[in-house]
């Protein structure tokens, strides 16, 4: 059906191509009617209400429940969309599994407007061709999809994969997020309860390991290649281990000042946005081994530092912190001994007042956000220095800032904080990637984070 209405569309669209091919012709002279033979096409243009017919884009009306939820194998009929490696295909993907059912979540796609949701019983990889795969659902808005009850076998094994395009009119579509295989099945799993689920990123590891070294290959070692890190998860997904946004499975944006998406390979850049997690972090600016009020090269100052004062928490059990270094209060941008000091929520505000990245709800991260973006892949062998991708997070030798605050209390100990080493400092590879409860007195660096995505 699709295909019928294509030619008609191109002799529509042909009408305006004859007339930059004829260019030629129109260059002459205006008065030599000879050839008003074309001029007779004109009965097609009527057709052109016709391509809006495209049915199916009225579909997302209904989600969850669609047509045929009796014979999964043929629900929509394919659409003749082709693949547009231009477009920013979603990086994450995650599948659960339930009876007779599945949930799928993925991260929101740059200039995405809706997502079309493909499976097929047969293996899906990166190569295969669109016409070979079912349409589960065409046009989702949002970033989840939940099948209809009873619309899978279970037992049954489901590969499914997802594409985003810029619009529900467009025939374009990118590429496949990460592939997952899922198998339906009575396990008691509600649906509705994951619908806000995300994939977790992974660790950055890609060798494996013995007891006593580690291997320079993902294979060996004294247990078996199964049970090992490197193994699974994102850094092996042949999708999602691309390098270019971010080692392994990482997949990270660069974001300028205003807030706009830029390419990999970009030279100023301000944010960071995690797709995985959907978390943004605020971008250091070099370290040049000086800090202080008149020596820090701006609020955004890599080597400045902050103790922990946290106002905001206190009454959940923690303690305020410390407004302000005893020793050394002049460690950032925009000290004065008056009205501005050197903390956390200090900073945060200031930071909030610029509108970094377009954006003013920057905090500080927890540890468990903090960590989802530590490179543990290299914490061996005096791999690396840095405990994160530096391509987006340009840590330098020059940096004079180790570790980094948290806003997660310590345990049994309310003047302590959690704070994450992103250098080591031992040149052994041990404290990379480290966490441990540091004095809230203490001056160490600031990396804010704010929640783009949920
Ligand atoms: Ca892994
Ligand atoms: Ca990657
Ligand atoms: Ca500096």
């Amino acid at each position: 059906m699709q295909r019928l209405f294509l030619p008609l569309f191109c002799v529509i669209a042909l009408t305006g191509c004859g007339a930059s091919e004829g260019g030629g012709d129109n260059g002459g002279d205006v008065e030599t009617p000879t050839t008003p033979t074309t001029p007779t096409e004109p009965t097609t243009p009527t057709e052109p209400t016709t391509p809006t017919e495209p049915t199916t884009p009225t579909e997302p009306t209904t989600p969850t429940e669609p047509t045929t939820p009796t014979t999964p194998t043929e629900p929509s009929s394919p659409v003749d969309y082709t693949v547009d490696a231009a477009l920013q295909a979603p990086v994450s993907l995650v599948a659960v599994a339930a009876n007779q059912q599945i949930v799928m979540r993925w991260n929101d796609a740059p200039n995405a407007a809706v997502y079309t949701v493909y499976y097929s019983t047969e293996e899906i990889t990166a190569d295969t061709s669109l016409a070979d795969l079912l349409i589960a659902f065409d046009n989702v808005e949002g970033t989840t999809y939940v099948s209809p009850e009873a619309y899978l076998t279970n037992g049954t094994p489901y590969y499914v994969t997802v594409v985003a395009k810029t619009s529900a009119e467009s025939t374009k579509v990118s590429s496949f997020s990460p592939i997952k295989k899922v198998v339906p099945q009575d396990n008691g799993i509600n649906v509705a309860d994951l619908a806000q689920m995300r994939e977790l990123n992974d660790t950055g590891t890609r060798y494996a390991v013995s007891s006593d070294t580690h291997l320079d290959a993902c294979e060996g070692g004294d247990r078996g290649a199964k049970g090992q890190d490197c193994a699974f998860g994102r850094d092996v997904d042949t999708i999602a281990s691309d390098d270019v946004d971010g080692v392994g499975g990482f997949s990270f944006s660069k974001i300028s000042s205003d807030g706009s998406v830029l390419t990999a390979d970009s030279e100023d850049w301000s944010c960071v946005l995690d797709h995985v997690s959907g978390l943004m972090w605020e971008v250091k600016e070099a370290g040049d081994s000086a800090r202080g009020s008149t020596l820090s090269s701006g609020l955004h100052d890599a080597d400045d530092a902050f103790t922990w004062y946290e106002p905001s928490l206190s009454g959940s059990g923690v303690t305020d912190g410390i407004q302000s270094n005893v020793n050394t209060p002049d460690t950032c941008f925009g000290y004065n001994d008056t009205d501005g000091f050197c903390n956390t929520s200090e900073f945060v505000a200031r930071v909030n007042l610029t509108n970094l990245c377009g954006h003013s709800d920057w905090r500080l991260p927890s540890a468990n956000e903090f960590i989802s973006i530590i490179n543990y892949g290299n914490n061996f062998a005096r791999r690396s220095t840095f405990a994160v991708d530096t391509n987006f997070f340009p840590i330098t030798d020059d940096t004079l800032v180790d570790s980094y605050w948290t806003a997660s209390p310590f345990y049994d100990n309310s003047s302590r904080a959690w704070r994450v080493y992103l250098r080591d400092v031992r040149s052994s590879g041990q404290d990379l990637g480290k966490i441990n409860g540091l004095s809230k007195g203490t001056s160490v660096g600031v990396m804010l984070v704010r929640t783009a995505h949920e």
